[in-house]
């Protein structure tokens, strides 16, 4: 019988490390060869899908289920979505775990890099430019960000490099049964 989809979905404030996480994990799942993986970025799904959105509730919420959805079509078509958007709202995450669940496993994964650090880290200088108020409704410094309660994984990236976060990920699919 044919492996059955799945979705992970990574969550996490901006710089916490989501994207290089999901496309180390990209590689390790392609290299095992078999399903095809597809990538959901946030700043390639806000690029292609989202571009007319911007940061609002409803705005953040619409990028979210459009996420969602399309990792639900793939799940469905029995292959691999790897999502990796900020998604601060709980209830909106919950959305999307109910329609994935429809058709195969949702993997959340929480990126819990804290927001001292990313503010330290601060890779593209969006933290300074909130804290100067040039960007409003930034998540973790004037804007919500619901920390997941029950994710599958839970990933500390302080104390660990890319390669082990991704492997993290991967032993929990495995013993999922998921790979
Ligand atoms: C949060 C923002 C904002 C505001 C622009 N708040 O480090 P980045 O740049 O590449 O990741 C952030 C990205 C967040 O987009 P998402 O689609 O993941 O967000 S959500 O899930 O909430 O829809 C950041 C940039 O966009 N960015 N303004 N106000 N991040």
């Amino acid at each position: 019988r044919a492996q059955q989809g799945f979705t992970v979905f990574l969550t996490g404030f901006s710089g916490s490390g989501k994207s290089t996480i999901a496309n180390a994990m990209m590689v390790k799942l392609m290299e095992m060869g078999g399903r095809p993986v597809t990538l959901l970025d946030g700043d390639i799904v806000r690029k292609n899908l989202s571009s007319e959105l911007g940061f609002s509730k409803e705005h953040r919420d619409l990028n979210i289920l459009r996420i969602g959805y399309v990792a639900s079509e793939i799940t469905k078509n029995g292959g691999i979505a790897i999502c990796a958007p900020i998604a601060p709202y709980a209830v909106t995450r919950r959305k999307v775990r109910e329609a994935v669940e429809n058709y195969g496993a949702f993997v959340e994964v929480h990126v819990a890099t804290s927001i001292e650090e990313c503010e330290r880290r601060d890779r593209k200088g969006l933290y300074k430019l909130a804290r100067e108020g040039k960007i409003k409704e930034f998540t973790g410094i004037s804007d919500p960000y619901d920390v997941p309660a029950n994710p599958e994984l839970s990933i500390d990236t302080e104390g660990a490099d890319v390669d082990n976060c991704a492997h993290q990920v991967i032993l929990k699919l495995e013993s999922m049964g998921l790979i």
